[in-house]
């Protein structure tokens, strides 16, 4: 029975698109505080979605129990440093090229501390993006938006508002590069 529980939450893990087990965590960090992220960009509110995201993810991850700082063995902080829309690929217009693809880029300084031993396991800047074009809804761009090889249609999460859509695709592929970052540390 053992097994058969192990082998299904391996592969449920895997599905998740994690790279690591819980396993190979620290032995001695058994939970993690997040400390309110940081917004040094102009772009209103995306601080409080990406504190809610990684939130939610260790959550759901279980990777280790959220709690609060005083409590916690470790510490998560988060700063946006900046979201930056920049042209990808153009078409050819009548008089001047016009974009054709957006990419939106969220850059962040994220650092996870060892409260116990007062040391940081890592202190990195973390990238990533998402991409629109210039129709009306994400769905019907012909551009893979989340990177995910899927396209429009094919791709059950794929809808939205372009630039709206794009900055959400950003924001949860960098929540889920900063967890994969705390699960592969160790
Ligand atoms: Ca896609
Ligand atoms: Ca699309």
């Amino acid at each position: 029975m053992k097994k058969f529980i192990l082998a299904i939450s391996l592969v449920l893990l895997y599905n998740c698109g994690f790279y690591s087990l819980k396993g190979s965590l620290p032995a001695h960090i058994k939970s993690i505080s997040i400390s309110p992220v940081v917004n040094e960009s102009p772009e209103f509110g995306v601080s409080e979605n990406v504190g809610e995201q990684i939130s939610e993810m260790l959550i759901s991850e279980n990777v280790l129990s959220v709690t609060n700082e005083d409590v916690a063995d470790s510490r998560l902080n988060v700063t946006i440093k900046s979201v930056l829309d920049k042209p990808y690929t153009y078409s050819a217009g009548d008089t001047y090229e016009q974009v054709e693809e957006w990419r939106i880029t969220l850059k962040a300084k994220v650092v996870w501390y060892d409260l116990t031993k007062d040391e940081a396991f890592f202190d990195k800047t973390i990238s990533s993006w998402g991409a629109y074009g210039t129709g009306a809804d994400i769905s019907t761009d012909n551009i893979d938006n989340d990177g995910d090889g899927l396209v429009d249609s094919d791709d059950d999460d794929e809808f939205g508002s372009p630039r709206e859509s794009a900055l959400e695709v950003a924001i949860r592929k960098l929540s889920e590069d900063i967890i994969n970052e705390i699960t592969s540390t160790w």
